[in-house]
C-alpha cells in the first residue's frame, strides 16, 4: 500500500467575475441590460406555479387540491421551469421524468394553502413512487437542469433514481428496493438527507449508489446520508465511484453493504467475476469522504467473508485510485485488503490498526449497535469524541448541531469535532431518563419505557 498526500484544488475554485469590465459601458446600454434582466425575472416569477398532485384529486387541473391531477406524471406534464408541484402522501404507481427547472415535493397532507409549504411532512404523508412490474426506472433525467426532487419514496424500479448529464437536488428520499438504488453518469448531482437501502445490483456496479463520470466539471456531494443493507454483484455493495471525477461524501453512514461475486454468462458453466469493495468501491476516481461512519460492510467469496470497506482498482486509464479519509471511522478495513495500490489521504480518523496521518488513530471505535435507536453512534468512552477536526457541514447524520464539547475529554472548546457521522451529545443531567440518548426527556423516551413496560428481558 502507497500513502502519499496529493494536492488538489480547492472545491471553490472559479472564475472571476467581472463586474468591473461591466460598468465601463455606456450607461444607456447598462439601462438596457437591466430593463431586459427585470423583464426575464417579472416574466419568470409571473409564470410560476403551484401545482397540486392527489390520488383522489378530479383531475381538471392542479390549480386546488380538489382538482389536482391525480398522477405525478400528469403534474410534471403541466408544468413549466419555475414550478413547483405538491404532492399529496399515498402511493403512486408510476415512473416519473424530471422536467428542467421544476420542483417536485411530497409530504402533502392535501389541506395546505398556497403559504404553508412548510406545513408538509413526509414522514406523517409518505408519498411513494413504485415502478414495481413495469421494469422502468422510479426516477429519471436526462440532460436535465436544476430540478429538485423532495421528500418521497422511490421503491421497485429496475433503478431507484437514474441521472443522466443532469444537475438534480434530491432532499430527504428514501430510495427502497430498486436495482440498483441511485444510478449516476455524469453531470452535477447533490443528495442530501436521503436513506438508500435493501437496493440490489445484479449487473456488475454499485448496490445502494452507482456513480460514473470522466468529466472534471462533474460532480456528486452526498450529504448525511445513510447507505446501509444494500447488495451488489461483483463491484461495490454501498457505493461504486468510477472515472476522474471526484464524489464527496458528508456526514454520512455507510454500512451492512454487501457484495458478492457475480456469474460471468455466456463463458460456460463456474466462472465468476471476484467480489471487490462491500462499502465502497473505487476505480480511478478520486472519493472524499469526511465525517463518515463505514462499519460492516462484506465482501462474500468463495472463502469466509471478509469485513472490507474500501476496494480500489487501477484500470491503467488516467486517475489513480484515491480515498481522502477526514474525522471518519472506518472500522472494517486492512491493509491487504485494499486491492490496487491506493492513495490514501487520511487524517483525524479510526482505522482498526493504524493508517498513517495527522490524528489518526486505531482499535475500536465503541459504536452502538445495529438495532439500536440510532445504529453505530458513538458511546461513552469512545476515542472517537473530541478527537477530529474540522472537517464538514455543522450538522451530523441526524440534524445535531457540531461540534458539541464534552469538558474533560480529548479536545475542549470549539474545536471538539467527533469522528464519524455523529456527533456524541455528551453526559446529560437526566441521562439515566433519556432512553434515546438524544439529550432530552421527551415522549420518545416515554414511548419506548411504554414499549418495554413489564417486559421480561433475560433469564
Ligand atoms: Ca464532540
Ligand atoms: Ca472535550
Amino acid at each position: 500500500m502507497r500513502t502519499r498526500r496529493r494536492s488538489r484544488k480547492s472545491d471553490h475554485d472559479s472564475a472571476p467575475t467581472s463586474r468591473a469590465a461591466a460598468s465601463k459601458g455606456p450607461l444607456t446600454k447598462q439601462i438596457l441590460v437591466w430593463v431586459v434582466f427585470l423583464w426575464l425575472v417579472l416574466c419568470h416569477t409571473a409564470g410560476a406555479k403551484i401545482i397540486r398532485v392527489a390520488l383522489d384529486g378530479s383531475g381538471e387541473n392542479g390549480e386546488t387540491w380538489e382538482t389536482a391531477y391525480k398522477t405525478v406524471s400528469a403534474g410534471i406534464a403541466h408544468s413549466a421551469s419555475g414550478d413547483a408541484i405538491w404532492v399529496k402522501g399515498g402511493l403512486y404507481a408510476e415512473a416519473v421524468n424530471l422536467k428542467s427547472g421544476v420542483g417536485i415535493y411530497g409530504g402533502f397532507a392535501g389541506t395546505e394553502a398556497e403559504d404553508q409549504f412548510s406545513l408538509r411532512d413526509w414522514n406523517a404523508h409518505t408519498t411513494t413512487l413504485y415502478a414495481g412490474g413495469t421494469g422502468r426506472q422510479v426516477v429519471r433525467a436526462t440532460d436535465i437542469v436544476s430540478a429538485i426532487l423532495d421528500g418521497f419514496v422511490l421503491r421497485k424500479g429496475t433503478r431507484g433514481i437514474s441521472l443522466i448529464d443532469s444537475e438534480v437536488s434530491v432532499f430527504r428520499c428514501e430510495v427502497l428496493e430498486n436495482g440498483p438504488g441511485i444510478a449516476i453518469f455524469e453531470g452535477s448531482t447533490v443528495i442530501t438527507g436521503c436513506t438508500i437501502t435493501q437496493n440490489i445490483n445484479n449487473l456488475g456496479g454499485g448496490g445502494g449508489i452507482d456513480v460514473s463520470g470522466e468529466r472534471p466539471e462533474s460532480s456528486l456531494r452526498m450529504v448525511n446520508c445513510r447507505v446501509f443493507g444494500n447488495v451488489s454483484r461483483a463491484r461495490g455493495g454501498g457505493v461504486y465511484c468510477s472515472g476522474s471525477m471526484s464524489p464527496v461524501i458528508d456526514s454520512c453512514l455507510i454500512t451492512d453493504n454487501l457484495v458478492l461475486h457475480k456469474p460471468i454468462s455466456g463463458g460456460g458453466g463456474g466462472r465468476f467475476e471476484e467480489a471487490r469493495g462491500g462499502g465502497v468501491y473505487i476505480r480511478d476516481a478520486i472519493v472524499v469522504a469526511r465525517n463518515c461512519t463505514i462499519v460492516r460492510n462484506q465482501q462474500g467469496d468463495f472463502g469466509p467473508t471478509r469485513k472490507i470497506s474500501f476496494f480500489f482498482e487501477d484500470s491503467g486509464l488516467p486517475g489513480t485510485p484515491t480515498a481522502i479519509i477526514q474525522s471518519s471511522i472506518v472500522a472494517d478495513a486492512t491493509a491487504s485488503d485494499f486491492g490496487d495500490t491506493p492513495i490514501l489521504d487520511v487524517s483525524y480518523s479510526l482505522f482498526p490498526s493504524f493508517v498513517a496521518g495527522e490524528g489518526n488513530i486505531s482499535g475500536n471505535p465503541k459504536l452502538a449497535g445495529l438495532f439500536t435507536p440510532k445504529p453505530y453512534s458513538l458511546l461513552p468512552g469512545s476515542p472517537c469524541i473530541d478527537t477530529a477536526t474540522r472537517a464538514s457541514s455543522d450538522r451530523d447524520v441526524i440534524g445535531n448541531p457540531r461540534p458539541l464539547d464534552v469538558p474533560g475529554v480529548g479536545v475542549d472548546g470549539p474545536d471538539a469535532f467527533d469522528m464519524g457521522a455523529y456527533e456524541y451529545p455528551g453526559p446529560f443531567i437526566n441521562s439515566r431518563s433519556d432512553i434515546n440518548q438524544s439529550g432530552k426527556v421527551d415522549t420518545e423516551d416515554l414511548l419506548l419505557l411504554i414499549a418495554d413496560w413489564q417486559k421480561v428481558s433475560g433469564p
